[in-house]
């Protein structure tokens, strides 16, 4: 069977009542119903806003998700969110290890491994977040520094019905910037090799999405590479036409 893409929105810290229109057109363009939508698609949105927005997209195949978790169910821990909050209001995917996450808050590749597992023990699907800085790339580093984010921040169980990889280089995040299709092909390629390697056949199977800079003019040059399985998508999924356009482009 064909590897079913997913195309995921990352709303950042984007996102208020105000929002929930653009999120309800969003859900009304988003093709099919459940059980014939040529691919999966989730909006992930701040935490304050799942439940309103779970309410909002009800009936619709879209699903809601989170951009964080803790590792733990529930704890004296100020501030946090737990995946079983995360659950109850309505998410059953969520983001963990967002080089953002890595950067302005210090997570290193076990708290991200954490973060996975607690989601899966919550039920939901992990989009686990790897990729490589600019001096790591330009110092060819790349493919190392992915090999040990993918080694120590995805879980030894994992599956492809729980875990998803996202490949986002960081120089791409939000700059315009995107690397080739070449490097892209290249990078994902590589990624599959080494899910191959340590989960076996399984590992073939993992939903390797591309993040970084995704907009309407070069989604289908990134769907149409065989190893990208879909998209994680920050400034261009706030709004309505330019994911659907994104969408469309599957
Ligand atoms: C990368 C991406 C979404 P953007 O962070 O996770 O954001 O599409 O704005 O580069």
């Amino acid at each position: 069977d064909p590897i079913r893409p997913l195309i995921a929105g990352n709303w950042k810290m984007h996102g208020t009542g105000a929002d929930l229109p653009e999120l309800k057109r969003i859900a009304n363009g988003v093709d099919g119903t459940k059980s014939d939508s040529p691919y999966d698609a989730v909006i992930c949105t701040p935490a304050t806003l799942i439940d309103r927005a779970v309410r909002t997209v009800v009936g619709s195949p879209l699903a809601i998700g989170g951009q964080d978790c803790h590792h733990a169910e529930k704890g004296a821990h100020t501030g946090d969110v737990s995946p079983a909050m995360l659950v109850e209001a309505g998410a059953s995917y969520v983001i963990v290890g967002h080089s953002e996450r890595r950067a302005d808050h210090g997570e290193s590749d076990a708290d991200v491994l954490g973060k996975a597992n607690g989601a899966h023990a919550a039920g939901m699907t992990a989009i686990v977040c790897v990729g490589e800085t600019r001096e790591e790339r330009e110092a060819g580093r790349a493919e190392d520094v992915v090999d040990g984010q993918l080694a120590w921040s995805v879980p030894e169980d994992a599956r492809p019905d729980d875990t998803v990889i996202a490949y986002e280089p960081v120089w791409a995040i939000g700059t315009g910037l995107t690397p080739s299709m070449h490097d892209i092909e290249t990078m994902h390629d590589h990624m599959r090799m080494q899910l191959k390697q340590r989960f076996g056949s399984s590992g073939a199977r993992f939903r390797l999405l591309y993040g970084g800079s995704v907009k309407p003019a070069n989604a289908a040059d990134i769907f149409a590479i065989s190893s990208v399985d879909g998209a994680l998508i920050g400034g261009a999924s706030l709004k309505s036409d330019d994911f659907l356009a994104i969408c469309a482009a599957m």
